[in-house]
């Protein structure tokens, strides 16, 4: 399984990173859904959260907490911010690696259908 964000991460085609650690890299979305939107998304290949395992859940933990920490770092994290997770078809998802988006910088709006 290799996906855009696969080649992303071995610097095999351009993003702009913001945030690197051996568990997982954090990049700017190319298309900007709010004035903050960042990628979090694990080196290790999964999917989608659906092909999640236990054995995953350390790993996803440190994405949310990436997001915290980078929130913080960045200076909004008492502004507010929100992350989601997009799962197969329904969910909107449309990169098959498993990843956080982090959407920030104004007032989101509540959303559903
Ligand atoms: P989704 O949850 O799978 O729908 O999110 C995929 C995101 O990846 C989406 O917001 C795209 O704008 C974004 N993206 C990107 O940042 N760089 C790329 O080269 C591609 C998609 I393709």
């Amino acid at each position: 399984m290799d996906t855009i964000f696969h080649k992303i991460i071995r610097r095999e085609i351009p993003a702009e990173i913001v945030y690197e650690d051996e568990h997982l890299v954090a990049f700017r979305d190319i298309g900007p859904q709010a004035p903050v939107h960042v990628l979090f998304v694990p080196k290790q290949t999964i999917p989608t959260l659906d092909a999640a395992g236990p054995e995953h859940a350390e790993l996803i933990g440190r994405l949310a907490l990436a997001a915290a920490e980078y929130a913080r770092r960045e200076g909004f994290a008492e502004a507010g911010y929100r992350v989601v997770m997009n799962c197969n078809g329904h969910g909107g998802q449309t990169v098959y690696q498993l990843h956080l988006h982090l959407l920030a910088g104004a007032q989101l709006g509540h959303f559903g259908a």
